[in-house]
């Protein structure tokens, strides 16, 4: 009998521990505050979205319009000013011009989740910068790995090709870069690579850039977009030249315009990230974290989808398109 009764006391003590954890969960508030507004971060914000849904916590989000440590630091401000967010899930303009003022949001008592961009060089055990609780993201320096083999092999191996980029000193663009530079040096002797040019996150800029390219280097035979941007420009400029299909072009992103100029012929190969998983992991993490787990990994890579003509219709792949509802 005793003993029934302290099972019962036991099992009503733990059905109360668990509720009282998700009490704790519920009264947790996050602030998301991506990079930029683009199709990208939109379907993060999906993610982010859901996870607050499944898991019952606040979420306000504030997107930059343009991108940019100048822009991005006020909205940051505010959030910390608010005084009511417990979380803070972001994704830095600069991996080390934001590392101040998240370090604020820090000081405030609000911790710090970074998506899709890192502060440092991203190894928050040994780097550094430590005090984020994880990096959610692409492993960006393989996909530039993986760029530049597509587009080599688009281009029989050989040939001058160009990468037309968004800004300096942001993680996520600076790796693929990285990646893309590494395996051109190493793996393809004959393949000259000209840029980055910046287009600081302006498609115009990114158009007009490349166009300048196609004009100085009739020759040229490929071109690495590192972003939505980099490439919606980079894709322009080549349909405008009248030159799809002998300029290759590799976009990074998986928008549904880069897979219409795939169908043209303009686009040889498409990287989709995977940004519905950053943005429902980062609230996991934020809900775990307040709930005591004290062992969530510091970096989470969540994987490619690597798109081409072949594989564009099935729909274990094409689930990747950055699909925004109403867009
Ligand atoms: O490519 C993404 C993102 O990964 C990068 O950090 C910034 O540009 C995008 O948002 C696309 O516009």
């Amino acid at each position: 009998m005793l003993r029934k009764q302290s099972l019962l006391a036991i099992a009503a003590g733990l059905a109360l521990a668990v509720a009282s954890q998700s009490a704790d969960a519920a009264k947790i508030k996050i602030g998301f505050l991506p990079g930029v507004v683009d199709p990208f971060y939109q379907v993060m914000q999906l993610g982010v979205e859901a996870a607050a849904k499944d898991l019952g916590v606040d979420v306000v989000t504030q997107i930059p319009p343009t991108w940019g440590v100048q822009v991005q630091t006020p909205i940051l401000d505010s959030m910390i000013a608010r005084g009511d967010l417990n979380y803070i899930i972001t994704a830095p303009t600069d991996k080390d011009q934001m590392v101040g003022p998240l370090k604020a949001a820090v000081d405030a008592g609000i911790k710090v989740i970074t998506v899709d961009t890192f502060l440092g060089d991203g190894d928050y055990v040994k780097g550094p910068v430590k005090f984020p609780i994880s990096y959610i993201g692409s492993d960006n320096t393989e996909g530039g790995r993986i760029a530049a083999r597509g587009l080599a092999k688009a281009i029989g191996g050989e040939g001058t090709v160009y990468i037309n980029s968004t800004n300096p000193n942001v993680s996520s663009v600076e790796g693929r870069e990285k990646g893309f530079k590494e395996v051109i040096e190493k793996e393809y002797p004959k393949i000259k690579v000209l840029g980055p040019d910046y287009n600081l996150d302006d498609p115009n800029k990114a158009t007009q850039q490349t166009a300048a390219v196609l004009e100085r280097e009739p020759k040229l035979a490929g071109v690495f977009g590192t972003n939505v941007f980099s490439a919606q420009g980079a894709g322009a400029a080549v349909v405008n030249a009248g030159l799809g299909g002998h300029v290759q072009v590799v976009a990074y992103d998986a928008t549904k315009l880069a897979i219409e100029l795939m169908g043209k012929g303009v686009v040889s190969l498409v990287l989709a990230q995977k940004p519905f998983d950053m943005g429902y992991m980062a609230v996991q993490f934020a809900v775990a974290d307040a709930a005591g787990v004290t062992s969530l990994p510091r970096r989470v890579e969540t994987g490619f989808a690597i798109i081409d003509k072949d594989n564009v219709k099935d729909p274990a792949v094409a689930r990747f398109v950055y699909q925004v509802p109403g867009k």
